[in-house]
Formats: structure tokens, sequence, C-alpha cells
């Protein structure tokens, strides 16, 4: 299909759009209204009283949900977050001794950092995804601000391409994380979709991808996962990576990476950075949004960046002194703890180490789990291919379970997990496998 024609994806974007529209309208109407005094109250007097209850978050909804059950088998596989075998949160040990460093050092203060973040954790950021020796590092070309985790990286990002750059469409894939059209929307750009997952195969839709991209309009922003695609867990292989780069260069669409799970997709910190390191390398522009909640487990710091690669130093000062106008009004300047966490390991060369050995085990731990509830249907002969399980990768399986199946498995086995059937494979542990196995098992043979 061609992106310019309207596939159901892009009309519920649309709608959303009007939605999103809608809202501010009538809100504007209503601040009319209020101004006299016999409108815009309700029986109980109240100026809200107008206000329909807005639905739970897609996702973290399913948490809401799931806590509201007192069931003692209940499970929740709905929000991408690490849990041990115990099924409980993880600290890592190396953020706790970093914190450790932070609490008995007197000297710390708690003043306002710079509208930019932390110096320290900037530059550390932008060599972990460029990598140490990138030479847009090293020419100055690369400008890092700190910003609310991934999603305030993706907002500050958009809210930078709507009011400077010359194109407002960005390209999403379809499917993708739930919040991409929203954050991209309220930002002010105008969100379309490109083919990007094929359920036939449970695999890349490769060619549709390309011929999507392909036909583009000249200079459109691109949403890309850098690895570890949500919801789908499937990535392009490195080939299929300079592919897409060739293509996006030559057509001029500009690079917005999310990296959401650097080295949740390998284990490897490098490794998962390839993807925009082949874009970097070829000395165009991009823009990358980086998370520190999943690798380093620091979910509720909000703590990530936002850099832009450009093409000289004057160009990356300049698109700075813009991002500190786009900032300063949303928020004024990032928080400081979560960031000086980062700094702390990043910069010591023996807590970087442990860090990476506590990641490779989370991995690994998502992969044993992958293999286990493979085995596990397996052993029960539950009907259908279910190998997409051992191949997807990074944090979640996109099990192909349709809504009604996992209503089912709430409603019958407790079993918490977004309606597009994505499973949280980091929810799972070795006691809770027989039990999710059982549910799909039954959902796959019972329910319609
Ligand atoms: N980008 C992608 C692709 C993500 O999956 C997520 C988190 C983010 C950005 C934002 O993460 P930050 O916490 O802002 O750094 N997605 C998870 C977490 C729950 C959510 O929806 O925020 C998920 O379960 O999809």
């Amino acid at each position: 299909m061609q992106p310019g024609s309207c596939s159901p994806a892009d009309r519920r974007l649309s709608a959303l759009a009007r939605h999103l529209q809608g809202s501010s309208a009538a809100m504007d109407h209503r601040t009319t209204l209020s101004a006299s005094p016999t409108s815009g109250f309700d029986a109980a007097g109240s100026v809200f009283g107008h206000l329909a209850r807005a639905p739970e978050d897609p996702i973290l909804g399913v948490t809401v949900a799931y806590n509201k059950d007192r069931s003692p088998v209940k499970l929740n596989l709905g929000v991408g977050a690490y849990r041990t075998e115990e099924g409980k949160p993880l600290v890592l040990n190396v953020v706790r001794r970093a914190e450790h460093t932070l609490v008995n050092d007197s000297s710390r203060v708690k003043e306002y950092l710079p509208i930019v973040g932390l110096a320290d954790f900037n530059k550390l950021s932008a060599k972990l995804i460029f990598g140490a020796d990138s030479p847009a590092i090293q020419e100055n070309r690369v400008t890092t601000v700190q910003c609310l985790s991934g999603t305030g990286s993706l907002r500050v990002g958009a809210e930078f391409l709507a009011k400077h750059y010359h194109q407002r469409t960005i390209y999403i894939p379809m499917p993708t994380w739930g919040n991409h059209p929203k954050v991209f929307t309220l930002a002010g750009l105008s969100v379309k979709t490109y083919h990007y997952y094929d359920p036939a195969t449970r695999g890349l839709n490769f060619q549709g991808l390309l011929e999507d991209l392909g036909s583009a309009p000249s200079g459109a922003i691109v949403l890309l996962h850098a690895c570890a695609h949500n919801p789908t867990g499937v990535d392009p292989t490195l080939g299929q990576w300079a592919q897409i780069r060739q293509l996006m260069r030559s057509k001029g669409l500009l690079p917005f990476f999310d990296s959401a799970y650097q080295g949740f997709a390998s284990g490897n910190l490098d490794e998962d950075a390839q993807s925009v390191r082949i874009f970097v390398a070829d000395g165009g522009e991009c823009l990358v949004a980086q998370s520190y909640a999943k690798n380093m487990g620091l979910y509720g710091e909000r703590v990530g960046a936002l850099s832009i690669v450009c093409k000289t130093a004057d160009v990356a000062s300049r698109v700075e002194s813009q991002l500190k106008l786009v900032i300063r009004p949303m928020y004024s300047n990032p928080p400081i703890h979560g960031a000086s966490i980062v700094a702390t390991i990043l910069k010591d060369r023996n807590m970087f180490h442990d860090w990476t050995i506590e990641l490779k085990a989370m991995a690994d731990r998502i992969i044993s789990m992958r293999q286990q509830l493979f085995d596990a249907l397996s052993s029960r002969g539950t009907p259908g291919d279910w190998s997409h399980i051992i191949k997807q990768i990074g944090m979640f399986t996109f099990t192909g379970l349709n809504s009604e199946q996992v209503a089912f498995m709430t409603k019958e086995y407790h079993i918490y997990m977004t309606s597009d059937g994505r499973i949280s494979m980091a929810g799972l542990s070795s006691r809770t496998v027989p039990h999710l196995a059982d549910a799909i098992h039954a959902a796959v043979t019972r329910a319609v």
C-alpha cells in the first residue's frame, strides 16, 4: 500500500489527531463559557462536571486492573518492566553502589541542573549509543540534552522538529509502542504509518517497509526502533538496516531512533547500538532518544537523553540553543538524581563492567523464559506454530493471541497482558511459565 493512501491504521491515527485537536478546541470554547456566571457548571456546581471519564492507558492501565485482582495466582505480563525469578522488581547492585557513593559524598548539592541537564551524563550517554570512537562526537557534531526518560526525549525531539524542521510528517512502524502516535501528534507532527510486521510469518515485512519508505515524501521523519522492537520483538538484520539506511539517505528521510532497550536485545550494549551507528557512520543527520528505564532499571527515576547528530559543530550548537527554548517552558530543567546515578556508573570502569554483567543476566533470563514457554507449549501439544516465541527479540513476545483470547486468559487465569496479545517475557519466571502455558493452551483450544 502507498503511504499516501488511507490504511485502517492511518484512519485510526487521523481519528486520534481529530480527537486530540478537538479536545483543545472544545477547551477554548468552554473557557469562554465558564466566563458566564450561569453556564459551565453541573448540578453539583462543578466547573468540571461536563467531563467524560477517560479510558485507562492501554499499557499502564493493565497494571491498574492487575492491582485490583485479589487472586493469589495473578500474573502481570502487561507493562515492560523487568522482574526477578521471584517475580520482584530489581534494583541493580551497581545502582545501589552508585547511590551509596552519591549519598556519602557531602559535597553534592541539590541545586537546579542547567536546562540541558548534567554535562557528564550527556557526554557519556552520547558515547554509549554512538560508540567511544564516534567521529560525530569527536567532531563535536552531536548535541545531547538530558530529558525525562525515553518518553520525554521523544517529546522534546518531536516539539523541536515541529518548530524547526521543514517536514511535519513522521512515519511510525505498524504496529509500534502505543504512546508514539500520541507523543508525536500532540507535539504538532502529522503521523503516518509504514509496514513493519507480517502477521503471517510473525516476522518483518521488509518489502512493505521498503515500499512505504520509498514512496514517503522527501524529507519526511521516520521513527525507527533501534533494537528490540516493541511490541513485535522483530528487528531488521544488519544487512537490512544497511538497505534501510541507503534508501532513507537517498530520499533525504530524517531518522529518529527510539532506543529504549539498548542491551536488552542481545545482552551487549555495542551490538544493540549497531543500527544507530550504521546511520551515523555516513556523516548524515539523525535524532536519537535514549532511555535508562530498562537497561539500568531506573524506570521511576525518569532518566534519558535526546541526541541530535548534525553536519557541523556550529549547527549542533545552534540546535542546542533552540532545544533549551523547547525545554525551559516545558519543565525548566531535568531532575538530578537519576542522571547522577547513570553518570557515576558510566564514568567508572569497574562499575561500568559490573553493569554490563547485570544487564547480560537480565537479557539471558528473558531468553531462558522464551525457551521455557516454548517447551511448555510444545509439551502440551498446543495447536499452532509457537517458534516465534524463541525467535523474537527483547522484552516482548507478540504472541498472535487475539483480544478475545487475552480477555479469556485474564478472566479465567488472572493473567494480565495488553489486548494486542503482547506478553512481557521479563514478567515471567520458571514458577509461572506452566500457568501461562495452561492459559494459552486453553485460550487457543477453547476460546472463541
Ligand atoms: N519507547 C519504547 C519503544 C518503549 O517501549 C517505551 C516504554 C518507551 C519508549 C518509554 O519508556 P520510558 O519509561 O519513558 O523511558 N514502554 C514500556 C513501558 C510502559 C509504558 O508504556 O510506558 C511498555 O511496556 O511498552
